[in-house]
């Protein structure tokens, strides 16, 4: 029997989304049914539109204005209907951008974007942040669903910064990224847009997406003055990561390494450990507070034909349930499927990103494509696997997976490695180590040190490194500071600390003693020692600023 009561719709803009499939499940779970917008007649029937905008501020209005789109754009947002723009969608309701100067935005809103400055810390801006009222004020009525104790996920390299629309008649919340200040979101009437992605911002951005289709204004008294003692700027990220293959009965589990080793000793029979299914794992680290979930896929599907790979239904179903952000690594670069057609690695990701992912992570492809680079005198290619994906995608959809390996030296001029004095002396007296990049997780050896690989993937256009270490992966005995604070010197990305978190105290550490960006942590979340709410609470207790999980009150 036909419902009685169908479900109210928004008309979604996705010429210029890559990955979309987060925002449908966001809007879906909310209870709203998408119509699409595949040519500028579709939003004369329109209701409410929403124009989700990824990577390139000067793609996306090339791409609109190829495709016809820019005036009835402009007269939809005049029309009085409600619009949101999110991400890049926001940045071009701005005049223009410094990412492509002179083209122009659509003008709706007086202002210019800015890169963020990077002397002092990293860029793009990845991560949880505030949306509060700008100094003494409240929220303005044109935002919708912001709390002032909220953070709200953001990625990007450039904003708008607060003086450019204050005082415009354009309600604003802020965000603060070290000493900037800049438009977390900004509405007036009709229009309402957010620089964070609410389908990725966990409860606090349901609420926000809620609010927008629902037409609920944010109630001021949220963010009155008295109200809104919140600590605002970039919080520390806390990652939890399931490295996912088939076991010797076929099934798809979630298992975990000891130095990447990760079948059970001969004794307890060999198997490759089980610690769980891989999306039920993903949802009980949503619910617990995890700032993103990531699966590295450690299998070699080598007989499976790539549309089937079975990750791409982990995806789906896991970004079903869990609304922070989902990277997926593992096998990204150009593939030879069953059937003999090449698929490149930009065409993989894109399913993975199709099926539900944020970002992807590149491992071997990414050193190979770091040694060729040197080869050629620091040239880039134009078409590896980095390049066409964050061409594609934007930057900060590719993270670079780094597997190194400490190799202990007497003296620095025992390699032409760079190399760094440690702490920690090798196991023949050695005060010097250099880092050595591996490829196929850690079976392979290459002869490229890991400031080499940084330097390169940051030029190619990694908008972020997942620095693992070998040594210390499943050891419980804390990160490696020295490797972390090494890399952090060398590039401008930020970086993710992983291998060899333990327990909290090992959070609290490497986010005192290094400037990494996040924190990542498996073995010790999947035997249940910790659960990722009490890292984070650990964390508060000393002062450091984290998201903290918000009830589901929707
Ligand atoms: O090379 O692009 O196909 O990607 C393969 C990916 O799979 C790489 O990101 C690589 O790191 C990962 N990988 C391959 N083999 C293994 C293995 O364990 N045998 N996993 C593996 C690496 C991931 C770590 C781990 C941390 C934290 N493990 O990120 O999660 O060390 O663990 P801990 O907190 O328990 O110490 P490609």
């Amino acid at each position: 029997m036909a419902s009685s009561n169908p479900k109210p719709t928004v008309h979604l803009l996705d010429t210029v989304a890559g990955n979309i499939r987060s925002l449908v499940n966001a809007i879906e779970h909310l209870g709203f049914e998408i119509h699409w917008v595949r040519s500028p007649s579709d939003l004369l029937t329109a209701e409410r539109v929403i124009f989700p905008g990824v990577g390139h501020f000067g793609h996306c209005m090339q791409t609109l204005t190829a495709a016809g789109f820019t005036e009835p754009l402009k007269a939809f947002i005049a029309s009085g209907k409600p619009f949101m723009g999110i991400c890049v969608g926001l940045q071009a309701l701005f005049a223009s951008s410094a990412e492509s100067p002179g083209t122009p935005g659509l003008g709706v809103i007086p202002g210019s974007l800015k890169r963020f400055e990077s002397k002092d810390k990293a860029v793009p801006h990845i991560g949880w942040n505030s949306a509060t009222p700008a100094a003494g004020e409240v929220y303005g009525e044109g935002l919708c669903g912001l709390r002032p104790h909220s953070k709200y996920y953001y990625v990007h390299s450039y904003a708008v910064p607060l003086e450019a629309v204050h005082g415009s008649g354009w309600d604003v919340a802020v965000g603060r990224y070290g000493d900037e200040e800049f438009v977390g979101a900004v509405g007036r009437g009709n229009v309402f847009a957010t620089q964070f992605h609410p389908e990725k911002s966990g409860v606090a951005g349901l609420r926000v997406l809620k609010a927008f289709l629902e037409g609920v204004k944010v109630s001021p008294l949220a963010g009155a003055v008295e109200e809104v003692k919140a600590v605002t700027g970039l919080t520390r990220r806390v990652i939890a990561c399931l490295d996912v293959r088939a076991n010797d009965q076929g099934d798809l589990v979630v298992t975990k390494g000891d130095q990447y080793d990760v079948r059970e000793k001969a004794a307890a029979g060999g198997d490759v450990r089980n610690l769980g299914k891989p999306v039920e794992l993903a949802k009980r680290y949503y619910d617990e507070g995890a700032d993103e979930v990531t699966f590295l896929n450690i299998t070699s599907f080598r007989d499976c034909p790539l549309a089937d790979l079975p990750m791409l239904e982990v995806l789906r179903r896991t970004s079903e349930v869990v609304f922070v952000p989902l990277t997926i690594g593992g096998g990204i670069r150009d593939a030879v499927d069953t059937d003999g057609t090449k698929v490149s690695a930009l065409q993989v990701a894109t399913m993975y990103f199709q099926s539900g992912a944020d970002k992807v992570s590149i491992g071997s492809d990414a050193v190979i494509a770091a040694e060729e680079y040197y080869k050629r005198g620091k040239e880039l290619r134009g078409d590896t696997a980095i390049e066409s994906i964050s061409g594609a995608y934007g930057c900060q959809a590719v993270v670079v997976s780094v597997d190194p390996r400490r190799v202990y030296v007497a003296s620095p001029e025992d390699t032409p490695r760079n190399t760094i004095k440690t702490a920690k002396k090798g196991p023949n007296g050695e005060e010097y180590c250099w880092y050595q990049c591996t490829i196929k997780g850690g079976r392979e050896g290459r002869d490229m040190d890991v400031q080499q690989l940084v330097l390169a993937v940051e030029a190619m256009g990694a908008g972020e490194i997942l620095l693992n270490c070998i040594d210390k992966d499943g050891t419980n005995s804390g990160f490696d500071l020295e490797l972390i604070e090494m890399v952090k010197r060398t590039i401008k990305i930020p970086v993710i600390a992983s291998s060899g978190a333990g327990n909290p105290s090992h959070f609290q550490e490497v986010f005192e003693k290094t400037t990494t960006d996040a924190a990542l942590g498996a073995g010790m979340f999947h035997r249940r020692e910790y659960t990722v709410k009490q890292v984070k609470e650990f964390l508060a207790e000393k002062n450091l600023v984290v998201r903290e999980v918000e009830e589901y009150d929707l």
